[in-house]
């Protein structure tokens, strides 16, 4: 029967068969053979069985080898694959190769085999053939986690395709689309998963309780069978509103003691739980600062409590004071995070990640890189990113955030290691921290194509690939992305491709272009409001007055740049040598100021938002050339989504142009509608 929702890029269907239908007549499994203690191999089994079937027409038998057999020298025939573990290849490694007609699929564990399998499947997907393959890997960053920030009510924070496939009425839910969701992540070799929101409040408190640890228990079990950790985001102030005691300070024996016994019955009850994920002293969370105790003080606490489970604490760096006096120009936000976590680093036990949003402030379209990247060298840090575009779109506006995310990554810290990169340290090769990695906070639902925007899925894969792969480039996520979705049609690929490629720009210039962001309409986050969050208490300002705009970010102003290493730091401080895209996010810049284009920035504003504009209606033209080569249901879905955001556009244009020729009173040069 069909389910009610899409397969998105796990849809086997038919394909151009490359002669891979003759590797496929017996897979024989080594070393794993044992259904009840590898369920990962099982299911990978069932993967690679169904991919053959529904792409190649070929129904593989599946037998358990016999290694005497084969150090006998007993030869197996051609068209077998075989899959063993090889311990040398290490955790979650698979090498895989064609030999003779044979494909040998080698790993040095379960997760191993079950992403080599994902990535012959791949191929067969998107037509290559896999006569000649030799290929091993390793993921790059040992932990690839997927953040929701879903309440037990059912209801999603920043959530825009539906509601929690989690959660229904303080009721947890597993059925068969846990089971796809397990799948379809694991294929993108995702292995860590936290299910409900960070801001822990009303009933996802009692997540660690009786209520409902048999639950946590069951899907934890489905998520395991695919490689992947069940993590819990945790309430630092359960002792008191769960426990019964009167604080939560971290060196309080009580508190301590409380927590213990917590653990040891959530981990009896919830054996293979990775751990915890906690949002302490940030936007009216408790946490050690209430206390007088650093964020070490608090990590630390719970850190070495759930050591001897094996267990970890993701504690995240979003500390910052958010009833700020907007009259207060020399307070910034953006120094909040390095100036609470820098003095403690190398104080975080081992078992401790720090989780680092991307920029400073929060998930806007474009911010300089967070200065604790780089900043922290003896801490864990992982890289928080956002697919649920809350700033970018909300899965309305089409924004593909690879190319961001390839910034991101590429970004040079200059921390005086070799390998420096933002990638160079979420993959532990920059300091040599081994427990590393990227989260993003996810972009699903119980909409029927998991995202809303169909096209949306396209940042929930390459998410997935880049973790495990951080060489890889927009484009070439894209590529396979499209391919395994929307097949191999050679204009839906290269129409789709550059709808995806120029998405992120445009949306920026549409927007709010040179760093500046914010503007948006408050609390929703969707749609314009210059002023909106101007004169409010949570530090995200433009300061744009009848001479200019921007954030003073130099020595002169809020000192944020040196917060960075050098070259960095003085790179940003001069206005000549700021990258222009950041230029008003360290910048507060005179609108006459000439770019290095030649313009003024005022004209730059208006330029670009007509512009923006122009490229959305643009994005909405390719889409209806793909009319007669998609089924019509996919095309209306996604043109839904575009009228939505041709509007959106219109009015961010005129909002922004109308807003910034009031204050200036300097009009366009090309004479342009503006109100
Ligand atoms: C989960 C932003 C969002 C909040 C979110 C917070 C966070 O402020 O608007 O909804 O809360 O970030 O990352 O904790």
């Amino acid at each position: 029967m069909d389910k009610d929702y899409t397969k998105l890029w796990l849809d086997y269907s038919k394909r151009k068969d490359m002669g891979n239908g003759a590797l496929f007549k017996t897979i024989s499994v080594f070393d794993f053979s044992n259904p009840e203690g590898f369920p990962v191999i099982q299911n990978a089994l069932e993967e690679l069985t169904k991919g053959a079937a529904g792409m190649l027409g070929v129904i593989p038998l599946v037998l358990s080898g016999d290694r005497s057999a084969e150090s006998a020298g007993v030869q197996f025939p051609k068209g077998t694959l075989s899959i063993r573990r090889m311990e040398d290849l290490g955790p979650e490694t698979y090498h895989v190769i064609e030999h003779e007609g044979k494909l040998h699929l080698h790993a040095g564990d379960e997760n191993g085999v079950l992403y080599g399998a994902f990535e012959i499947l791949r191929r067969i997907a998107m037509e290559q053939p896999l006569t000649g393959m030799d290929v091993t890997k390793t993921p790059d960053c040992p932990f690839r986690m997927l953040n929701h920030w879903d309440n037990l009510d059912g209801s999603i924070e920043r959530g825009y395709s539906g509601k929690s496939f989690f959660f229904e009425n303080d009721e947890i839910l597993v059925n068969d689309r846990t089971e796809q969701y397990a799948r379809l992540i694991a294929s993108v070799g995702i292995n860590a998963v936290v299910i409900n929101n960070v801001n822990v409040k009303n009933a996802a408190s009692l997540l660690i309780t009786d209520t409902y640890f048999a639950k946590v228990a069951e899907l934890s079990g489905v998520f395991s069978r695919y490689g992947i950790k069940l993590y819990l985001s945790l309430n630092f102030a359960s002792p008191m509103e769960i426990g019964g005691l009167n604080t939560v300070d971290p060196l309080e024996p009580q508190v301590i003691f409380w927590w213990e016994s917590k653990m040891a019955e959530i981990f009896a009850k919830i054996p293979n739980l990775g751990g915890f994920l906690v949002k302490a002293d940030s936007e009216g969370r408790p946490g050690p600062f209430t206390y007088d105790r650093t964020q070490a003080d608090g990590a630390n606490m719970l850190a070495d409590i759930v050591k001897k489970y094996g267990a970890r604490i993701i504690w995240r760096a979003f500390v910052y004071n958010c009833q700020q006096d907007w009259r207060d120009t020399k307070t910034d936000r953006a120094c909040a995070g390095y100036n609470s976590f820098k003095p403690v680093d190398g104080t975080f036990r081992d078992n401790v990640i720090l989780q680092v949003k991307n920029g400073p402030m929060d998930f806007q379209i474009r911010e300089g890189v967070s200065s604790l990247l780089g900043g922290m060298e003896k801490t864990n840090e992982m890289l928080e990113v956002q697919i649920a575009q809350e700033y970018t779109g909300q899965q309305i506006d089409l924004c593909y955030l690879m190319p961001m995310f390839r910034e991101i990554l590429d970004f040079k810290t200059y921390c005086g290691k070799e390998k420096d990169t933002v990638a160079d340290i979420i993959s532990g090769r920059c300091f040599g921290n081994k427990n590393t990695g990227i989260a993003a906070v996810t972009n699903t639902g119980n909409d029927r194509n998991w995202t809303g925007n169909d096209l949306a899925a396209a940042n929930l894969y390459g998410f997935g690939r880049l973790a495990c792969d951080l060489s890889l480039s927009p484009e070439q996520i894209a590529r396979e992305w499209i391919a395994l979705t929307y097949g191999n049609d050679p204009v839906v690929m290269e129409t789709i491709l550059k709808m995806l490629l120029e998405s992120r720009e445009i949306y920026e210039s549409y927007t709010s272009p040179l760093g500046v962001g914010w503007m948006v309409t408050p609390s929703v986050h969707y749609g314009p409001f210059v002023d909106g969050y101007e004169y409010s208490r949570w530090g995200c300002y433009h300061r744009a007055d009848h001479a200019g705009i921007g954030i003073d970010r130099t020595k002169e102003g809020s000192d944020y740049v040196s917060q960075y290493h050098e070259p960095n730091t003085s790179l940003y401080n001069d206005i000549r040598t700021c990258p222009e895209e950041l230029l008003l996010f360290f910048h507060h810049v005179p609108y006459t100021y000439r770019l290095k284009s030649g313009k003024t920035l005022i004209q730059h504003i208006y330029d670009s938002h007509f512009e923006g504009y122009e490229r959305a209606l643009g994005l909405q033209e390719s889409w209806k050339s793909l009319k007669d080569r998609l089924p019509l249901e996919v095309y209306h879905r996604v043109e839904e989504r575009l009228i939505r955001q041709v509007a959106n556009a219109r009015e961010w244009r005129d909002q922004v142009n109308t807003y910034f020729y009031r204050k200036s009173g300097i009009p366009d040069e090309k004479g342009r509608e503006i109100y």
